[in-house]
């Protein structure tokens, strides 16, 4: 057992009145919501990489961040003693998951078999802190970006042995997942796109991207991994186009490939943002695709254009959020993963646990409301009554695909115009939600 926190003790509910920092105002893990516990709705998980390994490094300077229990070498045991570190803050947190890459957890060796190595030493540390504390892995992914070959890029680079280099990774990471009883794994293609088009063969990258995951799709079912697969969208930085660059893209994608039935989506708030969208938007593409999985919950700076991941506090965005889950059925073997770091100036390591209970309290509330404004059913029962026009006559005709254009003119002739629109009452509706809020 590891001392890492010595001065936290494990973090509990004490409602909305308390003004202890360590504690949760909102998210009582027990209580029950829409008749499920508030831990069974929301799924919370700490991720390895920002809350683990970064340091607060920036483009203009070195990392700030004090981690006393890390002796900042890359040596397997250092990586084992950080696990347990980590396992110590989520169980005092009260996260019952947890996420990482496998260049995250164990340190990359001189070859690929010596990686496997290191990383084999390390998941057995976190499969046995996973069996001591009963947290869970709620994804795995390969890092297929950080190390210089990738530089073209994984699966789409120019390079088929680099493609070859990045099977094998995955192979290797899909393994250790599985092990580990993950509840699935994410890809996201952080170089998968181009720099420029005067040297890229864009058709040539997207096949070879689809034969990518097919391989994984097959690797899956031949070891009998039960978990989901997720493709997160972003659609730059680092580079200037990443083809899984939106839900609705990354959706074109893999119905042209045969891959719709394979993969959902990991969805980020700060990856709608940078591609111009919200993440309610982003959330209700992928469900009116029946493709929602999990999210990524963390938000950016709109005065920032980068992806700048901080921990979600806005009550307007997790209500949204937690509005399209709840619409759309919860997020089954998903979570709300907080892919999102502390800032460089929050350099100490209680800011760890400030950062994470005013996330899972802003979703705990997000929640709540969310439910709440279900209750009331007003907000539903306008957008019901908005489309009546398609229950019945010509809406339901047209909708059993029963009418055609000839149909349909012989009756707007007929009437000689079409029925009167409504208001769409978006003044009305957005006060409606401010009374919950
Ligand atoms: C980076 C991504 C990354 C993925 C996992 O922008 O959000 O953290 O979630 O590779
Ligand atoms: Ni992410
Ligand atoms: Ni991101």
């Amino acid at each position: 057992m590891s001392d890492a926190f010595p001065t936290v003790s494990k973090i509990k509910f004490e409602g909305s009145t308390s003004k202890n920092p360590l504690a949760f105002k909102h998210y009582n893990a027990e209580e029950i919501v829409e008749g499920k516990t508030m831990r069974d709705h929301l799924r919370f998980s700490v991720v390895y990489w920002h809350t683990f390994r970064g340091r607060g490094v920036d483009v203009f300077g070195a990392g700030t961040a004090i981690r006393p229990w890390d002796d900042g070498t890359e040596s397997v045991e250092n990586a084992q003693k950080r696990v347990r570190a980590a396992f110590e803050f989520i169980e005092k947190l009260g996260a019952p998951f947890y996420a990482f890459h496998d260049r995250d957890v164990a340190p990359e060796g001189r070859t690929l078999s010596e990686s496997n190595k290191n990383l084999d030493a390390v998941a057995k540390v976190l499969k046995s802190e996973q069996k001591r504390t009963g947290i869970k892995l709620l994804w795995g992914t390969a890092n297929l970006f950080s190390n210089p070959r990738y530089m073209h890029g994984a699966a789409t680079s120019p390079n088929a042995e680099v493609f070859a280099f990045a099977a094998a990774q995955v192979k290797k990471a899909l393994e250790v997942t599985h092990d580990l009883g993950g509840e699935g794994y994410v890809f996201w293609g952080g170089r998968e796109g181009y720099s420029t088009l005067l040297n890229t063969d864009v058709k040539r990258e997207l096949d070879h991207l689809a034969k990518f995951l097919h391989m994984a799709v097959d690797y899956k079912k031949k070891i009998g991994f039960k978990g989901d697969f997720f493709i997160e969208p972003k659609p730059k930085e680092p580079t200037k186009h990443q083809y899984d660059s939106d839900a609705a893209a990354c959706l074109n994608f893999l119905r042209e490939y045969g891959l719709k039935n394979e993969l959902k989506l990991n969805l980020e708030t700060n990856h709608a943002t940078l591609a111009g969208h919200t993440m309610q938007h982003e959330l209700e593409v992928a469900a009116a695709a029946n493709a929602l999985g999990s999210i990524d919950a963390n938000t950016g700076d709109l005065l920032l254009g980068w992806d700048t991941d901080q921990f979600p506090t806005d009550i307007y965005l997790t209500t949204q959020c937690m509005l399209t889950i709840l619409k759309a059925g919860g997020l089954k073997k998903g979570g709300v993963n907080f892919d999102a770091k502390v800032r460089r100036e929050s350099f100490e390591p209680i800011d760890l646990f400030h950062a994470h209970i005013g996330g899972m309290d802003a979703f705990a509330r997000g929640l709540k409301i969310a439910a709440a404004i279900r209750k009331d059913g007003r907000l539903a029962d306008f957008v019901k009554q908005r489309y009546s026009s398609w229950d019945s006559g010509v809406g339901a005709e047209i909708e059993k695909g029963k009418s055609n254009l000839t149909e349909l003119a012989k009756y707007i002739s007929r009437k000689g115009e079409a029925a009167p629109n409504q208001s769409g009452r978006q003044e009305f509706l957005e006060n409606l939600i401010n009374e919950f809020i």
